[in-house]
């Protein structure tokens, strides 16, 4: 089996080496491929060399078989017909194609059988931030129904690139050296000291596009009407997405049952003793493969809700990791090239 990384220096890419290599991916052969910035460059994968290729509109994934992409939309949509033309699998990371609907969009806890059913050979993975919410959200709505979820979400750098991991730690640097922040470049402002009420564009309805990912990909994830409402903020945490969900279900659900039901759920760690101050924090789920939940209570406003707090690694499991199970899933179902 040949793998292909696309966008392989980025933070994405390179969590992707790591990954297959931890969970011995069943590759044979690897090639990794990006822009001309990159091209050229080594990286050590299961003690070989790999040399970064230049992305071209050539023969280059005739033999590939799974093609991980993550360069952004733009080259997804520029290169998806150059990559599948031989039958590659594409699982993409970017938002380009999440909403066609000839183009299944997957996470593997929640909608795995979705990713054989894919007329242009396309998966798409989602956004990081809804990633975390349906892989906790699908365990209770086979308890009851979900109707609607309200969320504040806690995003950290790592959402916006490898960059602007930089970006925060060279601003907490100017903050210490000079006493103010003068690199602001990946952010629309300042974050060291500070949070960002807007991820992602503005939609003329004043929800961001990131608060609306959250409303779409949902639905087609969970096949639901579910209705999200979001905020998504900008925080200073480096690699860990956070979240507060509120959510109604259509008849009540006990904690208990709740708690139950996400303990037993694949990909869901509970950590939830408030009362002793322990509760997951980013800090603790960056690096790990879980989503970790916790903070269950009831909602004193809803007769129908209960809310929770849930973090997770926003490179592993909001993008790396859940490109890797879905190709694990295809090698398990033996649905690869078509
Ligand atoms: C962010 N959700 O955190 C984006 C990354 N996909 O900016």
């Amino acid at each position: 089996m040949k793998v292909a990384i696309v966008g392989a220096s980025g933070a994405v890419g390179q969590e992707l080496l790591s990954i297959l290599a931890e969970r011995n991916f069943p590759l044979d052969d690897l090639v990794l491929f990006g822009s001309s910035r990159s091209a050229g460059t080594k990286y050590n994968f299961r003690g070989k060399e790999y040399e970064v290729k230049l992305l071209q509109h050539n023969d280059d994934f005739k033999d590939v078989d799974i093609a991980l992409t993550s360069a952004g939309g733009g080259t997804s949509l520029e290169f998806a017909e150059t990559i599948t033309k031989y039958g590659a699998v594409m699982i993409d990371n970017s938002s380009a194609f999440r909403m066609d609907e000839d183009v299944p969009l997957v996470v593997p806890e929640v909608n795995a059988e979705d990713a054989l059913n894919r007329p242009r050979n396309i998966i798409a993975n989602p956004n990081c931030t809804t990633i975390m919410m349906v892989v906790v959200l699908k365990p209770i709505d086979q308890l009851s129904h979900i109707r609607k979820v309200h969320i504040a979400s806690y995003q950290s750098a790592s959402g916006a690139g490898a960059a602007a991991m930089e970006e925060l730690k060279q601003q907490y640097k100017e903050l210490v050296e000079d006493g103010k922040v003068s690199t602001i470049n990946k952010f629309p402002h300042q974050l060291a000291y500070n949070v960002i009420p807007q991820i992602d564009k503005m939609t003329p309805n004043d929800y961001t596009k990131e608060e609306m990912k959250m409303f779409n990909e949902t639905q087609k994830i969970m096949h639901s009407d579910i209705r999200t409402s979001a905020t998504c903020v900008r925080v200073s945490s480096l690699r860990s997405h956070s979240e507060s969900v509120w959510f109604e279900t259509e008849q009540p659900v006990s904690v208990e049952a709740i708690r139950e039901a996400l303990q037993k759920a694949p990909g869901v760690s509970v950590v939830d003793d408030p009362q002793n101050y322990v509760y997951p924090m980013p800090l603790e789920s960056a690096g790990k493969d879980d989503v970790y939940v916790g903070r269950i209570r009831k909602d004193l406003a809803d007769d129908l809700g209960n809310t929770l707090w849930l973090t997770g690694d926003q490179i592993r499991k909001g993008a790396a990791l859940n490109a890797v199970q879905i190709a694990e899933y295809l090698v398990k179902k033996g649905d690869l090239k078509k």
